[in-house]
């Protein structure tokens, strides 16, 4: 086993959460060897089978299950196709005991892994049910809404306390952009917490196992035996069902007062987009039933996000060809309007947010909105000819093309700068405000008695800390749509100066 006692917040990324050797107590993991002789089990089978461990490793599983179960197992393990497969069975009997069981089996290493837990019993109609709340998810207009939909949705079906939509951002810190809670426990809506809170490892995790449920943070995690196998090696639980967490998370989760958490994994594109987080005050399992299908929705959500977000790009960047036809039919009529830069950034600000645009067209500096004074924005300039000839060019921190941008007064930290000629060189550029400035913290909604042996690292509020100082100097980044937009823009611009210095050397001869 890992020991799990060498991992600090210095090394979280480093934890091995795949191999931690224990499971969570409400249910249970036989490994079979390929032969289906039982290699492994979980310390707690006694409880469920009313076998221990030591009575059934190394003998043939038709000793310690029913036929029809082990039939129903052996043809749900042929169906499993490429590494991060899992068949689930829902209601099977497993023995002749009365209790019957919701399966997840999968492969890992050269085992057959097989995880149960009690059935719930509870079977609905699965299909009309998703059916009806991927209607209602269609309805949303806008994506704010949609985002709130899907959170009342997992909530109505898991029942946590707290549900929340989770969006990661490019340099992997996160924001809540949606939550759907009970009334009364406080609001973690608009949040932001750094990339080390959720560590690249799980996440990693995250994209090949869609959903992880942590049923009670008290619980004490049950120990598969044998711990190594014969050639040393721990069993990788990477898509197991029951894997017990890692001790730093548990700590997080106790530091804010959270009995029981859930996340589902969002995926758009193949890539991890975010997570339906959720929390709940006191222990809760729902069962592996209600799971599958909430993690049924996720998928159904996450396909409808992918959509809309494609649809967004490309409303998006129509817009902004619209925008720009317009900005050269303004100037064609009215070459003034180019030194105007409130009308400037009223357009180019519809096309592209910002909070102030500053123009500089043939050695004069004009400013609207949330600029940098004029011997800093000069130094933009400067710093803009020597590095990004005749494109466009984006940054989130100013800081890296000038050494002591921190010392903005204005709080400018991002910038595009759209060159507009060739020779001298002009720029429109568009400035963002620091990030930090834009987001507000609502109070720590729960405040421990008293924090884990890591200290108070591990609460949101220090979370926020941390995150912010990532952040410091940092705006929010330019996509990649947006800089397409910019190109757009550049290639219009370029064409009015183009024209108006034309103009203006034909008037002067
Ligand atoms: C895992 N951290 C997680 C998970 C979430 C978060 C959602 C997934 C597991 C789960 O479902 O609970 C973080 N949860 C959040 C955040 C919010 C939330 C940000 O609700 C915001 C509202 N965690 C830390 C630090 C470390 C750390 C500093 O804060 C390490 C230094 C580790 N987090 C950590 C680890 C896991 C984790 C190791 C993986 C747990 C596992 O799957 O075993």
């Amino acid at each position: 086993m890992a020991d799990s006692r060498t991992v600090d917040l210095t090394n979280c990324d480093r934890e091995p959460i795949h191999i931690l050797g224990s499971i969570q107590p409400v249910g249970f993991l036989l490994a079979l060897t390929a032969d289906w002789m039982v290699a492994r089990a979980s310390a707690n089978l006694d409880q469920y089978l009313g076998q221990a461990p030591a009575d059934v490793i190394g003998k043939p599983i038709h000793e310690v299950l029913l036929p029809g179960a082990i039939h129903e197992l052996r043809n749900r393990t042929a169906l499993l196709r490429g590494p991060d497969s899992v068949e689930r069975l829902f209601g099977i009997r497993l023995t002749e005991a009365d209790t019957r069981f919701d399966i997840a089996v999968h492969l890992s290493g050269g085992n057959v892994v097989i995880e149960a837990e009690p059935t719930s019993g509870e079977h609905g109609d699965v299909t009309g049910m998703v059916r009806s709340m991927i209607a209602r998810l269609d309805q949303c207009g806008d994506l704010a809404t949609f985002f709130r939909e899907g959170a009342r949705q997992v909530r109505a079906l898991v029942g946590f306390d707290r549900v929340m939509v989770y969006r990661f951002a490019t340099d992997g810190s996160g924001e809540v952009v949606a939550e759907a809670c009970k009334p009364g426990i406080g609001r973690f809506l608009g949040l932001h917490y750094p990339a080390s809170d959720i560590p690249a490892q799980a996440r990693i995790l995250y994209t090949r196992n869609l959903l992880r449920v942590i049923a009670d943070v008290d619980a004490v995690p049950v120990p598969i035996e044998p711990q190594l196998d014969a050639a040393g090696e721990p069993l990788d639980l990477s898509l197991s069902l029951l894997r017990s967490v890692s001790p730093i998370h548990i700590e997080y989760l106790k530091n804010m007062g959270v009995g029981a958490s859930m996340s589902i994994s969002i995926l758009v594109d193949g890539k991890l987009w975010g997570l339906f987080a959720c929390h709940h005050y006191s222990p809760r399992c729902p069962s592996f039933e209600r799971r599958s299908v909430t993690e049924l929705f996720s998928q159904m959500f996450s396909m409808r996000l992918e959509s809309r977000e494609r649809q967004q790009t490309v409303e998006f960047e129509r817009r902004a060809r619209d925008i720009s036809d317009q900005l050269l039919g303004a100037v064609a009529s009215d070459e003034t309007l180019l030194r105007d830069p409130d009308w400037l950034a009223d357009i180019l600000t519809h096309a592209i947010p910002a909070d102030g645009v500053g123009v500089w067209l043939a050695g004069n500096y004009a400013f609207s909105g949330i600029t940098p004074p004029t011997e800093d924005f000069r130094r933009i300039v400067r710093a803009l000819n020597a590095t990004a000839a005749g494109k466009v060019y984006a940054t989130d921190h100013i800081g890296t093309l000038i050494a002591d941008a921190e010392k903005f007064a204005d709080g400018t930290a991002g910038l595009l700068a759209i060159p507009i000629s060739r020779s001298p060189r002009d720029y429109v550029v568009l400035f963002r405000s620091e990030l930090v400035r834009s987001v507000r913290w609502a109070g720590d909604p729960h405040k421990p008695v008293e924090y884990g042996p890591n200290g108070p690292r591990l609460t949101p509020r220090e979370s926020f800390e941390e995150w912010k100082e990532l952040v410091r100097g940092r705006s929010q980044p330019f996509t990649a749509s947006e800089l397409r937009v910019a190109e757009t823009l550049r290639a219009t611009l370029i064409e009015v100066v183009l024209r108006l210095s034309d103009e203006a050397s034909a008037e002067r001869q």
